[in-house]
């Protein structure tokens, strides 16, 4: 659909190494729901959500990891530190026995902002497959 061409487009057009919105959520420069924070990691509320818990988790250093795709030997503890994150959270929000993880990787699966992000969501039946 026409939609669907223009959030690839969108997404084409973010794939840069460039400074994301994320940023400023981190630089706390721009206000979000913040649901946990530990020295590497920042969690909050997705502006977005498409379940009534979504939560996004994201390395609060990029440090190259615009999207999983991009990931080198050197991000394996801050990939382990976000999935243990994920599990904090969905702990937090009373998600334990029924949570999903998803990470849009590049234009085919809609990736918009190109700094790691998690979604957590939860808090309702959660579907198979994912659209
Ligand atoms: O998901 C990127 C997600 O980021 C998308 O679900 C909306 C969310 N988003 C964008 N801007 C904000 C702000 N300012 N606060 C909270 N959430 C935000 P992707 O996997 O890249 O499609």
């Amino acid at each position: 659909s026409n939609e669907e061409a223009a959030a690839k487009a969108a997404a084409v057009d973010a794939d840069s190494g460039a400074p994301t919105i994320f940023d400023k959520i981190i630089a706390k420069e721009i206000p979000a729901s913040i649901v946990y924070e530990d020295e590497k990691v920042l969690a909050f509320r997705d502006i977005s959500p498409q379940a009534p818990v979504h939560v996004l988790v994201i390395p609060k250093l990029r440090g190259g990891l615009t999207q999983l795709g991009k990931a080198e030997p050197r991000h394996v503890e801050i990939l382990g530190q976000l999935l243990y994150a994920a599990k904090i959270v969905a702990e937090k929000e009373g998600i334990l026995d029924g949570f999903r993880v998803v990470i849009n990787n590049g234009p085919d699966a809609c990736q918009s902002v190109y700094h790691l992000h998690l979604h957590i969501l939860g808090g309702r039946q959660m579907k198979w497959p994912p659209g």
